[in-house]
């Protein structure tokens, strides 16, 4: 297959003013028929290019004259017309069949119901129509249906019309004022139960907020809805953005390839994004609903009132939105914890496609299939980009640029660069050099190195920065990398410096050059460097440093950022290289201690690198010894402080009602991750103590009343196993059987059980008469968590013979046949076989191998595959 290349843009010969549709929804015969004004854009004649997949043209008429089979052409993906007027209305009827679809592009059915996914390209397997972003028009929609099973028929925009068309079926017409791309269409048709409310906008206008969900089900929507009208205020207070239309609806679907969808208005959702009480939700879930709720809801204006050109600019929309989801959450719940988690995120799943064989610039130059581009890089690094440049500018001359972009662009399919030019609009400033961030892969390493003339009371600092090749990169230009930076002296107070003329006590030094040397001065005492705070760059940092120096900012660093960085560090050289864990453990003590502290970052402080991260750091990567380095750490650690974490394990009392609020997250968060350290003790405690942990983690889950605790407990007897770890999996099945929600929790638990029965388990659950691959959330509940989060099954550690490669490929490959999108995903998780050790590197380049031996691949799988082998 040919790929699609950024260079090859060409703006739409023809642009469509009004678009009407009328769906004839069934099941397997849909009706379409589409009534599109065209407006030819060019000078000269050109042919006029439709796309369309898997629909079945019934007619076809131009300004309403029946077009004859010559005047046209069709292939499997285009419809062409070679000679078009100017100006004409084009209108074609197509069947296509919803209930077979099971890519979970364009119609489809999902529980009895129809629902639409037009992102990125499967509008067109809805109709014949130019499916490009950059191709914006109003929107009339009509859906008739059966009224037995379809109560609700929904599009986007406002409902004109409504009523009967004979007593068994009914029929709705929708307008959307707004101009909008293909991708922003929506249909939803079914039965579903609604939670109602209002929201008062800035300028005073009520918005109806809807809320569908299955029926019975509306009671958990109240902490969506609840989301949903704080993101509303939030993005009127910190973006002047008001919401444009009178109705705001969201409905939940089960069977969705993503987490959620910004069509214009009706906004679609993954159930699993949308649906949360006590009893079903962990503090994660709802974190993770009241983030995804802002991000689409934020699209309204950072994607779908200003959309991208191409999709070669989807980070225009996704990164802006996602820094903006940030910043909400990050308001919501607490600047330093919401930074420590992004950062994670971003080190876990960015750099390692930026270290790989798939790394891609934030704004890609080609694709065969662009839905393998909704990446980590596309958004999470996006979003740093944008967050680099607020940092740069200040807030307040960023507030301006964005009004500026808002206004400028308003209606129309932007660019990055008309992006950063509001930049430069309102600076007045060259701000071009920011383009390379979106045109290089590759995270850069930015090397300090510090020579302090105690004579001087002088600090120099030596910056450079560089970034390895990446496929089809060989050279890298340097890039923008603001770096935040204070000192600190050895026991860990904050220190002052002159920089440029003025006393400071942090400093924002941007590099934009290969090298750079700054002198700090007055520098009274031998400093430690607290450099990048807050992680004012994604880059990874190398400093020559002594271990005392991580000490000091462990114990005292006034940028938490910085402060859990350190204990990162520290931990990380324990597990990689060894040496005495004591001191570590008293610096962690003391934290826990320390009453000023948030819970929550406590929480965090107390986590250890994951096997994943380290992997980042060895090479070759060797998973066995990670594996047992790192329990054998987490064991002396428990060991070492099991009465101070028992002490205060015992000391905090579980709240009796439960709040979902930041604050009693936090509390949970802690009492969780003491009981997580407790039980890693587990292995190597005697038969007594081993009966009390055991007892401990059982109490845990016994007392639990929310499903956060739930899974803390159960996590905590995996270190028991056997009998009490049985137990308590089968209660939480019988108990939850009827809640696929909770299904797929119990799926994911066990797939990411580091133990060495967990590939048979997971062999046998794949067999079990819940498990369904064309379910994407139940597939990955238990294919995807192995795949990244149990390295130590996946690779086999515990019986060399048998890797987890194998059963990921067959999954790969199955799936492939019905939902290409959700299978290529996976294929992510064995393209970094270059970087392991043998004999791992030669059994997961193989498994790449046999996927690519396979006939009949989806363009999907193949693009990423031969990627990934090249
Ligand atoms: N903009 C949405 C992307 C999305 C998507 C992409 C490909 C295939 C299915 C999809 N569903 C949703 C989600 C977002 O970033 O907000
Ligand atoms: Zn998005």
């Amino acid at each position: 297959a040919r790929p699609i290349r950024l260079t090859d843009y060409r703006a739409p010969a023809y642009r469509v003013s009004a678009t009407d549709l009328t769906f004839r929804l069934d099941p397997t015969e849909t009706r379409v028929t589409t009534r599109l004004s065209f407006e030819r854009l060019g000078e000269s004649p050109a042919p006029l290019v439709l796309l369309g997949e898997r629909v079945k043209l019934i007619s076809i008429k131009l300004d309403g004259a029946d077009l004859s089979p010559d005047t046209y052409e069709i292939t499997p993906e285009t419809l062409t017309l070679r000679d078009v007027p100017a100006q004409f209305v084009l209108e074609t009827e197509v069947e296509i069949n919803p209930q077979d679809n099971k890519t979970l592009e364009g119609l489809y059915m999902s529980s009895g119901r129809y629902c639409t996914q037009c992102e990125a390209e499967g509008f067109r397997k809805i109709t014949y129509f130019p499916d490009r972003p950059d191709v914006l028009s109003k929107y009339t929609v009509r859906v008739e249906a059966p009224k037995i099973g379809f109560p609700h028929l929904l599009s986007n925009g406002n409902l004109i019309e409504y009523g009967d068309l004979d007593d068994t079926h009914h029929y709705a017409v929708w307008q959307d004022p707004f101009n909008k791309p293909s991708y922003l269409f929506a249909l939803v048709a079914g039965e579903l139960d609604v939670l109602e409310d209002t929201f008062t906008t800035s300028s005073g206008r009520t918005v109806d907020l809807k809320i569908y969900v299955d029926t019975g089900m509306s009671a958990r929507a109240a902490y969506a809805m609840d989301a949903l009208k704080r993101s509303m205020a939030w993005d009127e207070s910190a973006y002047g953005r008001e919401y444009d239309l009178d109705l705001f609806m969201i409905v939940a679907v089960r069977d969705f390839n993503f987490g959620a969808m910004e069509n214009k208005g009706l906004n679609i959702f993954n159930a699993s994004l949308l649906l949360a009480d006590p009893t079903t939700a962990t503090d994660a879930d709802y974190e993770r609903i009241e983030s995804v709720i802002a991000h689409e809801y934020f699209h309204n204006w950072s994607g779908n009132r200003v959309t991208c050109r191409d999709w070669f600019q989807l980070c225009l929309k996704e990164g802006l939105t996602v820094f903006r989801d940030q910043g909400f959450s990050s308001d919501q719940r607490g600047h330093a914890v919401q930074r420590i988690k992004d950062v994670k995120a971003l080190r876990a799943r960015q750099f390692p496609e930026d270290a790989g064989p798939l790394a891609h610039p934030v704004r890609p130059s080609s694709y065969l299939k662009i839905d393998n581009f909704y990446t980590a890089t596309i958004y999470e690094k996006g979003a740093e980009i944008v967050g680099m440049l607020k940092t740069v500018m200040g807030p307040k001359v960023y507030r301006t640029a964005l009004d500026h972009y808002f206004a400028t662009h308003d209606g129309t399919a932007a660019t990055l660069e008309d992006f950063l030019k509001s930049f430069e609009a309102v600076t007045g400033n060259d701000v071009s050099n920011w383009l390379n961030w979106y045109t290089q892969a590759g995270t850069p390493r930015l090397k300090i190195t510090q020579t302090y003339d105690a004579a001087a009371k002088s600090l120099t600092l030596s910056l450079s920065q560089s970034t390895a090749p990446t496929p089809s990169q060989p050279t890298k230009a340097a890039v923008p990398i603001p770096v935040r930076l204070g000192i600190l002296s050895e026991d860990g107070t904050p220190q002052s410096f002159g920089f440029e003329g003025q006393s400071q006590i942090e400093i924002t030094y941007v590099l934009d050059q290969p090298f750079a040397a700054i002198t700090l001065t007055d520098v009274a005492a031998a400093p430690v460097l607290s450099a990048l705070r807050h992680f004012s760059a994604p880059v990874i940092l190398e400093v020559e440093e002594p271990q005392s120096h991580l000490f000091a900012r462990f114990k005292g660093d006034t940028d938490p950022f910085n402060r859990w960085e350190a204990a990162q560090k520290l931990a990380q050289n324990l597990i990689l290289t060894g040496g005495d864990v004591a001191p570590y453990a008293e610096a962690l003590k003391a934290t826990l201690l320390d009453d000023a502290l948030e819970p929550a970052f406590k929480a965090l402080i107390m986590a250890l690198p994951t096997e994943q991260g380290l992997a980042q750091e060895m090479s070759p990567v060797d998973p066995a010894a990670i594996h047992t380095r790192r329990k054998a750490v987490k064991a002396e650690l428990s060991r070492a402080l099991y009465p101070t974490l028992r002490d205060l394990y015992d000391a905090i009392q579980p709240p009796t009602t439960f709040s979902p609020d930041a604050q009693s997250a936090g509390g949970r968060a802690l009492r969780n991750a003491l009981l997580d350290l407790i039980m890693a003790g587990y292995g190597t405690a005697d038969a007594a103590h081993q009966s009390e942990l055991s007892a401990l983690a059982s109490a845990h889950y016994a007392r639990a009343d929310n499903m956060t605790d739930m899974i803390a407990a159960l996590t905590a007897l995996m270190s028991v196993h056997g009998e009490p770890y049985e137990a308590a999996l089968d209660a939480f099945y019988a108990r939850f059987k009827d809640e696929p929600l909770v299904i797929d929790k119990w799926f994911a638990l066990q797939a990411a059980c580091p133990h060495p029965e967990t590939l048979a388990r997971i062999e046998r659950l794949s067999r079990h008469p819940d498990f369904d691959p064309k379910v994407p959330n139940r597939w990955r509940a238990l294919v995807q968590n192995l795949a990244s989060n149990n390295p130590a099954v996946f690779h086999g550690v515990f019986a060399s013979d048998s890797y987890g490669y194998g059963f990921v490929v067959d999954q790969i490959l199955t799936v492939d046949e019905f939902n290409p999108m959700t299978a290529a995903r996976l294929v992510e998780s064995l393209s970094g076989y270059k970087r392991y050790a043998s004999p791992y590197r030669e059994a997961m380049k193989a498994a790449l191998e046999s996927i690519m031996a396979t006939p009949k691949l989806s363009k999907n799988v193949a693009e990423l595959t031969a990627k990934a082998l090249d």
